[in-house]
């Protein structure tokens, strides 16, 4: 079966949150982070950087919370992508994690780019419900992920932004959403 190595409050939680969405199978390795269970050896053979969430599928280790949601989209999926469509998946999860997180979470960035960030992502989501349309997909998961995280970790205004707030309620109550994230303690 499927291994997610994470610890109890980390990005861990958004890999886990597609896991349940794609309903495969998997058993959740919860490291001791405070006991830095994560520095250990044999976490180490898993990923060398020392930093959570992996997985280890079968034989195949990989590490990065954005490219395991790739993999597993690719491998997991429900349809079949063309090159234009995972080009697509790959360009919002590399902007969850390289843009839109940094900027959020970023205090040196905040106040410069969290107004053209969330001005452009309200402007999608007054046109559709998801990322890529009507459909929800792993770009949800990444984007979505991050902007979950907002009113868990800081207190943001983001009443001027409320086709956002209005995403962000509708993925909250995903069941997949509130078997992972949605369950933090
Ligand atoms: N860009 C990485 C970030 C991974 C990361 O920083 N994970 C944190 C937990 S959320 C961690 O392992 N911290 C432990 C440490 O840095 O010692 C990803 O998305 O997977």
């Amino acid at each position: 079966m499927l291994k997610l190595y994470g610890g109890a409050r980390s990005r861990a939680s958004i890999v886990q949150w597609y896991l349940e969405e794609l309903e495969v199978p998997y058993e959740f390795v919860k490291l001791d982070m405070q006991a830095g269970e994560h520095r250990q050896p044999q976490y180490l053979a898993i990923n060398p950087i020392g930093k959570v969430p992996a997985i280890v599928d079968g034989d195949f280790q990989l590490w990065e919370s954005g490219a395991i949601l790739l993999y597993l989209a690719d491998k997991y999926g429900k349809s079949a992508q063309s090159p234009e469509q995972r080009a697509k998946l790959a360009q919002w999860v590399l902007f969850a994690n390289a843009t839109l997180g940094p900027g959020i979470f970023g205090e040196e960035n905040r106040e410069r780019e969290m107004p053209v960030l969330m001005t452009a992502l309200n402007e999608i989501f007054e046109r559709q419900p998801f990322l890529l349309g009507n459909e929800f997909t792993v770009a949800d998961v990444a984007v979505g992920s991050i902007l979950s995280y907002i009113p868990i970790l800081l207190k943001l205004d983001l009443s001027p932004y409320p086709a956002v707030l209005n995403y962000m309620k509708q993925i909250s109550e995903r069941p997949a959403f509130q078997k992972s994230i949605g369950g933090r303690n």
